[in-house]
């Protein structure tokens, strides 16, 4: 099979660190495409990058449908175009919250994210909320990096947010720690032995769950709100995300 997996940002240097990962646990059967799209910005900290972060995703899904991508990993902690991802795609398509959230809660009684910036704390809690994870999210706490930091040897990444999870199984009667950054994925299991406790990070986690979808035949139902976008004119620049109406079975 063939994953995408779709860092939303457009640091390459990102991308090729979390497809390492990926690749890490993709089964022998599994091919792992991974890419930064065109256009977009550089990391994604805010409402607005998450915003302009989509139309680059949304192109690199309509062309993962061209080349017979099975099912698509969205890997940005926000989550972001999620739900357009999957109007688009016919396989499955997963975020890495929505992936490691629901993974920490079938391995612990409560998690903690830890995360970048505290600017985007309230994504977090909002994405736990809206997946119905709220339940098992004791805290949503900020190592204060900032993603780029996180390609920047000099920045102490592993010191400050292993700092940051240790305290959070402390303070917050947390018994899982969520990596709050795809670009924390090569971390995980270096902080995971630091502390004693199971971490998880969504790369991993959305490439086995897709894989697994996919295995079990299951692909996003058309039935209901992820039905295929209706044909429309779309103007300006944005003339180029027209559809054409889905090909007839
Ligand atoms: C991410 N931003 O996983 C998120 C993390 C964050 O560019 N890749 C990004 O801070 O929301």
């Amino acid at each position: 099979m063939k994953i995408k997996l779709i860092n939303p940002n457009t640091t390459w240097s990102m991308t090729d660190k979390m497809a390492a990962c990926a690749r890490q646990v993709a089964a022998a059967g599994t091919e792992v495409v991974a890419v930064s799209p065109a256009m977009g910005p550089a990391s994604i900290e805010s409402h607005y990058d998450d915003a302009l972060a989509v139309p680059g995703l949304l192109d690199e899904i309509r062309k993962g449908e061209d080349e017979g991508c099975d099912g698509y990993v969205i890997a940005c902690f926000g989550d972001p175009g999620l739900y357009a991802a999957r109007e688009l795609a016919r396989g499955p398509v997963v975020g890495i919250a929505e992936a490691a959230m629901h993974c920490a809660s079938l391995i612990g009684t409560g998690f903690s994210v830890v995360t970048t910036l505290s600017r985007t704390c309230g994504m977090a809690w909002h994405l736990a909320e809206r997946y119905g994870l709220a339940r098992f999210c004791r805290n949503v706490r900020a190592s204060e990096l900032a993603v780029l930091a996180l390609e920047d040897p000099r920045s102490d990444a592993r010191r400050v947010i292993t700092e940051a999870c240790r305290r959070a199984l402390h303070e917050d009667r947390s018994d899982v720690i969520v990596l709050g950054c795809a670009g924390m994925a090569d971390l995980c299991a270096q902080i995971s032995a630091e502390i004693g406790a199971p971490v998880v990070e969504g790369v991993t986690a959305g490439v086995k769950l897709v894989e697994s979808l996919v295995a079990l035949r299951l692909a996003t139902s058309k039935l209901g709100d992820f039905a295929r976008p209706l044909p429309k004119r779309y103007d300006g620049d944005l003339a180029r995300y027209a559809l054409l109406p889905a090909p007839q079975p």
